[in-house]
């Protein structure tokens, strides 16, 4: 049997993880999060096809290839999170559950980090957890397609 497939998608800069701002984003680097991401999946018994890009267009275009191939997404929309009603409106066209993710605490920082466009179509947040909150958006992820959304899984 195939193993429900979820997509981690990280939007721009999330490359420079582990190289600056340390006491905001952590010391790992984007190669140590998907290694955790690919860490839990083995445990959580899911695949995971963990992404990155600068480009916006990239990301809509993963999101729309993701509609039929996939079983959920955990993103991390990064700066676009802010400001890109694309990516909101590539997530909002696909029936699968959505987990948005920030390493850091967007409310405790500049007001314009507040407001999420992806938040209204998201599932369920994590922020302020540092890495970690990929691991738990992973474990969330597994509960929500072996539960709420376990008739949706593709086989
Ligand atoms: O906290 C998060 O995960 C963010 O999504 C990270 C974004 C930021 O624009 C969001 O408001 C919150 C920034 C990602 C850039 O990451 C860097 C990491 C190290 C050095 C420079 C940038």
């Amino acid at each position: 049997m195939q193993l429900p497939s979820v997509l981690v998608l990280n939007g721009p800069n999330l490359n420079l993880l582990g190289t600056r701002e340390p006491a905001i984003y952590g010391a790992e680097t984007l190669d140590d999060v998907a290694r955790m991401c690919h860490d839990a999946a083995a445990r959580l018994h899911l695949e995971v096809d963990f992404r990155q890009s600068n480009a916006e267009h990239q990301l809509i275009d993963w999101l729309h290839e993701a509609r039929t191939r996939v079983d959920g997404i955990v993103i991390n929309p990064a700066a676009y999170t802010h400001t890109s009603v694309a990516i909101a409106d590539a997530l909002s066209a696909i029936a699968k559950p959505v987990i948005e993710v920030h390493i850091s605490n967007v409310h405790k920082r500049e007001a314009f980090r507040h407001h999420s466009f992806v938040s209204p179509i998201a599932e369920a947040i994590i922020v302020g957890c540092g890495t970690q909150g990929y691991v738990l958006a992973l474990e969330r992820m597994q509960t929500l397609l072996t539960t709420k959304f376990a008739k949706q899984v593709t086989q």
